[in-house]
């Protein structure tokens, strides 16, 4: 059972439900989940109707928010997730986000510094939590919604297990309901209520011999270290005709071929020209992006990745793995196993190390046959207080930082 999630507007399980033997009657009759397929709030409110007061800290912590453009204040915020984000099921690596990332993943056209919240100590100052939302319009199946994106919820490792997380929640739930939006969008490693799918993560070696060395991945038994170095290699000149990074003058085209894409798919972000331009066009060690055009400048195709090292936590002479994350691609003229394949040699001349890949939107016409072998973790797909029967991962168009 989960005290907190249970109180939440999300989408729940059936067969949660029938465990707690609520609606077991309809659940038998073939009526299940009726209800689900109506898009919707799960709970109607209204600006005037929520909290106008922050929820209480335990004593000794306050309230904060940060400005990710004041030096300090980001390096704050770097701190506390580089040593308590995200580590694997082995606490081997955990993710390291860039300052620089960390600014471009929070502060997206229209962006509240109010949604930057922490909490910090108040004697001392020293962050012990945080959690940001952005805000971002959903297709969700046909309908738009306006939402927000929530992520970077951190608790420091000294607070865990004392239900911090909730309140974190709860408050940023409140300050983005006093905006006006009532809904959210996230992922998560960890399966909860409110799920709408769930993806997982490939990965393709670039560096395979170090891949070995900080105990990422294995020799397969059938292969040495020579053969296996070798079946990785990648394209050090791209094949796909006039690929090249993208420009500001690619910017509307390719935002029409992404969206037009993006139609596609039953959930998905609609971004506006200058949400694209954001998110797309390419950023020193953040976010690399690719098209191809036609003679007359026609956007025919687009790929890209973002940039997510991981510390090794552990490793004696290993820093980080550096890490590509697919982003949005869109193949029209030549294959999409082509254009991602010179996208790998992108990613490896940028000197990453592995490339990830959901297997979201099409990603599964590439991966076997680019050679991604299958990692051990789920990324579950969420929404806040959106009603939305569950979609198969590639039915989904979304891939958040
Ligand atoms: C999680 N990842 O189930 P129940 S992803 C949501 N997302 O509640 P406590 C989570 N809820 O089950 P801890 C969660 N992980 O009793 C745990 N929970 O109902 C739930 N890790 O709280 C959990 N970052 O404070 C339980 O747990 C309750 O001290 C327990 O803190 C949790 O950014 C956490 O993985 C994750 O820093 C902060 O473990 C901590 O363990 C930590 O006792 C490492 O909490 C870093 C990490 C999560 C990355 C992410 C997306 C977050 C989405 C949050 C939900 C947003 C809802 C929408 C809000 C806006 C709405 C509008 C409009
Ligand atoms: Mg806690």
């Amino acid at each position: 059972s989960h005290k907190f999630w249970d109180t939440q507007p999300v989408v729940r399980d059936i067969k949660d439900e029938l465990e707690k033997g609520v609606q077991a009657l309809q659940i038998a009759s073939g009526k299940e989940g009726a209800a689900e397929k109506t898009s919707g709030y799960i709970k109607e409110q209204t600006v005037e109707g929520i909290r106008k007061e922050p929820y209480p800290l335990p004593a000794g912590f306050e309230w904060c928010v940060l400005d990710v453009n004041d030096a300090e204040q980001l390096d704050m915020m770097y701190n506390l997730l580089n040593r308590n984000y995200v580590e694997d099921d082995d606490n081997m690596f955990r993710f390291d986000y860039s300052r620089d990332f960390l600014k471009w993943a929070v502060c997206p056209p229209g962006y509240k510094v109010d949604l930057h919240l922490a909490v910090r100590a108040q004697k001392t100052g020293k962050l012990f939590g945080v959690i940001t939302a952005i805000p971002q319009a959903m297709m969700v199946e046909g309908v738009k919604v306006e939402m927000v994106e929530i992520n970077f919820l951190c608790v420091h490792k000294k607070l865990r297990s004392k239900r911090l997380a909730p309140v974190l929640i709860k408050e940023i739930t409140r300050r983005v309901n006093l905006t006006g939006v009532f809904s959210a969008v996230y992922t998560a490693g960890v399966v909860l209520p409110g799920s709408i799918g769930c993806a997982r993560y490939y990965h393709r070696s670039l560096q395979f011999k170090k891949l070995v060395e900080v105990g990422f991945t294995r020799v397969p038994s059938n292969q040495t270290m020579a053969t296996a170095v070798k079946l990785n290699r990648v394209p050090s000149q791209p094949v796909t005709n006039g690929f090249r990074a993208m420009e500001e003058r690619d910017v509307v085209g390719a935002h029409k071929l992404l969206m037009d894409y993006l139609a596609n798919f039953k959930v998905y972000p609609f971004l506006t020209v200058d949400e694209f331009r954001h998110w797309i066009l390419p950023k020193n060690k953040v976010v690399n992006s690719y098209v191809s055009t036609s003679a007359d400048g026609t956007v025919e195709n687009m790929c890209s990745f973002y940039h997510l090292p991981s510390s090794c936590v552990k490793h004696p002479t290993h820093s980080h793995i550096f890490a590509a994350y697919s982003y949005y691609n869109v193949a029209t003229t030549v294959p999409l196993k082509q254009l991602m394949n010179d996208c790998l040699g992108q990613a490896k001349a940028e000197g990453q190390d592995v490339f990830n890949a959901l297997n979201v939107m099409e990603n599964d016409k590439f991966l076997h046959d680019l050679r991604f072998g299958m990692g051990d973790g789920n990324l579950n797909y969420y929404l806040f207080n959106w009603k939305c029967p569950d979609v198969q991962p590639e039915e989904i168009g979304l891939v958040l930082l």
